[in-house]
C-alpha cells in the first residue's frame, strides 16, 4: 500500500498515526505541498482532487482521511476493536465526531493555522485585528464543543479507550499550536486529554508525526523563496478575502 502524504497536513497525519500506531505497512509517497507538488502531472494521474492525503492500495485509489481510516480499519482484522468499534452505537458515536469535525474543529483550526502562516505571506500585510480575532472565537467554540458535547468528563471520545475520533480531533488541535496558538493553555480537561492521546498512540510516535507541524514557521520561508507559490496564491487569496 502507498499513502501519498505531506505531514504538514492534518489529515495526512491521521492517516500516517493510524497505520503507524496499529502496525500496517506502508510506502510513504511525499507530496510536499510547500513546493506546489500536488499540481504536479504525476500526482494528477493519481487524484484529480489533487490534495492529500491520497492512498493507493494495488489499483485501487481511495481520497479522503477519514475514509481511508475506516478502509484500514475493516481491511485488517487485526486492529483493535476500539478504533471504530463494530457495536452500532458506539460506532455511531466516532461516525457523528467524524461527520462533526469537517465544518467546525477542521475549518476553525486550518483557519487560525493559514492566517498566522501563510496571509502574511500570500497578501503581503499583517493579519487585519477583527479577522483574527473572529477566527480565534470561532476555533473557541469548537473546541468548547468538543470538551462539553463530545468529551463530557469521558477519558475519550467514545469513553475509556482511544478511538479514529480522538485521532481525528487531535491532529486538527496541533495545527494552530504549530504556529504559537497554545489552545490547551488553560483547558485542563483538554490537556489532560491530550496525554491520554498521546499515550495510546505511542508519545515517540505521535512526536514523530507532530514534528514538522511544530517547526511551521520554517514554511513560511520555504514558501516565500519559492516560485511554485504564485500557483497558489490566487487559490489562498480567495480564501483570506
Ligand atoms: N477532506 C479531505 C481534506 C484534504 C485536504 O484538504 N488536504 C489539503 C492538506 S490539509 C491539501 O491537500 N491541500 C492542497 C491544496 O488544496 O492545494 C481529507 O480529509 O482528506
Amino acid at each position: 500500500m502507498e499513502l501519498y502524504l505531506d505531514l504538514h497536513s492534518q489529515p495526512c497525519r491521521s492517516v500516517f498515526l493510524f497505520a503507524k500506531a496499529v502496525g500496517i505497512p506502508f510506502e510513504f509517497k511525499l507530496v510536499d505541498l510547500s513546493k506546489g507538488q500536488q499540481y504536479s502531472e504525476e500526482f494528477g494521474k493519481i487524484s484529480p482532487m489533487r490534495r492529500v492525503p491520497v492512498m493507493k492500495d494495488g489499483s485501487f485509489v481511495l481520497t479522503e482521511s477519514t475514509a481511508i481510516l475506516k478502509y484500514l480499519v475493516q481491511k485488517h482484522p487485526s486492529v483493535a476493536d476500539h478504533w471504530f468499534p463494530a457495536e452500532l452505537q458506539q460506532r455511531a458515536r466516532v461516525n457523528e465526531y467524524l461527520s462533526w469535525q469537517h465544518m467546525n474543529l477542521r475549518a476553525h483550526g486550518s483557519k487560525v493555522f493559514l492566517l498566522k502562516a501563510l496571509f502574511p505571506v500570500i497578501m503581503d500585510a499583517e493579519v487585519p485585528k477583527e479577522k483574527m480575532d473572529a477566527a480565534g472565537e470561532d476555533l473557541n467554540q469548537s473546541l468548547k464543543m468538543l470538551e462539553e458535547k463530545f468529551l463530557q468528563s469521558k477519558p475519550f471520545i467514545i469513553g475509556d479507550k482511544v478511538s479514529l475520533a480522538d485521532l481525528v480531533a487531535i491532529v486538527e488541535i496541533m495545527q494552530p499550536v504549530g504556529v504559537g496558538v497554545d489552545v490547551f493553555e488553560g483547558r485542563p480537561k483538554l490537556s489532560a486529554w491530550r496525554e491520554r492521546v498521546k499515550k495510546a498512540i505511542g508519545e515517540q510516535l505521535f512526536d514523530e508525526g507532530h514534528e514538522l507541524i511544530m517547526t511551521a514557521s520554517s514554511l513560511m520561508q520555504k514558501m516565500q523563496n519559492n516560485s511554485q507559490l504564485e500557483m497558489l496564491k490566487p487559490k489562498l487569496r480567495k480564501l483570506f478575502s
